[in-house]
């Protein structure tokens, strides 16, 4: 299996292949594509990206919003299928249960391309990945967090000789939630302090600042208040959210609980440069452009890298207000 990284793609110019034709033996080429959802700010630009990319392309883009539900992302798959694009593209909102509908598609002779999150399928179902790679993000967030609190030289709110982790994960099921917690406990278990940490409490905001909200507060009402030192939550939406609840509660976020979260969106930098959070480490939803630009690859029969990740990076506070000008999303 190939692996690429799309260089030059972190959040900076994205290089559209506009002029190209969109087509394929004088017809347009037609790409249907699955989204999960509108959950979050990363998400809205995800989307964005591919529908500017399509147009950029000349690529007549099949758009369908599965609003969280795998079985309408499998009922829109069925109907790409049966349209008879030329290309199907999916984000799958889990990474389990794809294999049907997948092998439908494949006998139908449609090439399918998965974007972003990751399909646990066998790899003559699909023809490339673009993602980003959730297990690195967990380490960068571990990786950062351990480094900024052996600067800090803080003493463990609760007592006792452990930093108290909270933890607010994605989407159940979702191979970016599954990656990110890997990532960051393997980090931990890695790291020359790493009994200096203990995560205290984990539990899913399913991706939105609401839920998010409302997961922090029950942490914090359930003991966290006086005890939690840290918390890392897997997007930053989640922590938008967190950081009302801990401010509702009375305390500083970004201060008495130090905070990192991923997906550098822009209300990440906003927080950090308000001092109410630490740092973001960049999950980057600018795939659009690579996205159209395999697709004419695969459609033009040439040879695609089996799995691209997108170029990332982690952003701490300190860098927020020069940065926040430069972001894309
Ligand atoms: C990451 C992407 C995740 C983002 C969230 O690749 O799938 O889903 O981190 C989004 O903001 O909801």
């Amino acid at each position: 299996m190939m692996l690429a990284l799309c260089a030059g793609c972190g959040g900076g110019e994205e290089s559209a292949s506009s002029g190209d034709s969109g087509s394929k033996d004088g017809k347009q080429i037609t790409i249907g594509y699955s989204q999960l959802g509108a959950e979050s700010e990363w998400r809205t630009a995800q989307t964005e990206s591919i529908k500017q990319a399509a147009k950029d392309a000349g690529i007549n883009l099949q758009f369908s919003d599965a609003q969280q539900k795998q079985e309408n992302q499998i009922k829109a798959i069925r109907s790409f299928i049966a349209q008879g694009v030329d290309l199907i593209a999916f984000t799958p909102i889990v990474e389990t249960g794809w294999d049907t509908v997948l092998k439908e598609a494949k006998d139908a002779g449609i090439p399918v391309v998965i974007v972003d999150r990751d399909a646990k399928v066998s790899d003559d179902l699909y023809v490339a990945k673009i993602g980003t790679d959730s297990v690195a993000e967990g380490r960068k967030a571990f990786e950062w967090v351990d480094q900024y609190m052996k600067e800090q030289n803080k003493t463990p709110r609760g007592g006792g000789d452990q930093y108290q982790i909270a933890v607010l994960e994605g989407t159940v099921g979702a191979s970016v939630s599954l990656g990110r917690s890997k990532g960051f406990n393997e980090a931990m278990q890695a790291a020359e302090d790493g009994s200096k940490y203990t995560i205290a409490m984990s539990q899913t905001g399913e991706f939105t600042r609401q839920k998010g909200q409302e997961v922090m507060e029950s942490f914090l009402k359930s003991g966290g208040r006086d005890t939690i030192d840290i918390l890392f939550s897997q997007n930053d939406d989640m922590a938008l959210g967190a950081i009302q609840a801990i401010e509702a509660a009375g305390l500083q976020p970004g201060k008495d609980i130090v905070i990192v979260s991923v997906d550098g969106v822009k209300g990440a930098f906003q927080a950090m440069i308000d001092g109410k959070s630490n740092c973001t480490v960049e999950c980057n939803p600018l795939q659009g452009p690579l996205l159209m630009e395999t697709a004419k690859k695969i459609l033009n029969g040439e040879q695609v890298d089996k799995m691209v990740y997108m170029d990332e990076g982690v952003f701490p506070a300190e860098v927020a207000e020069k940065t926040l000008p430069e972001r894309k999303y």
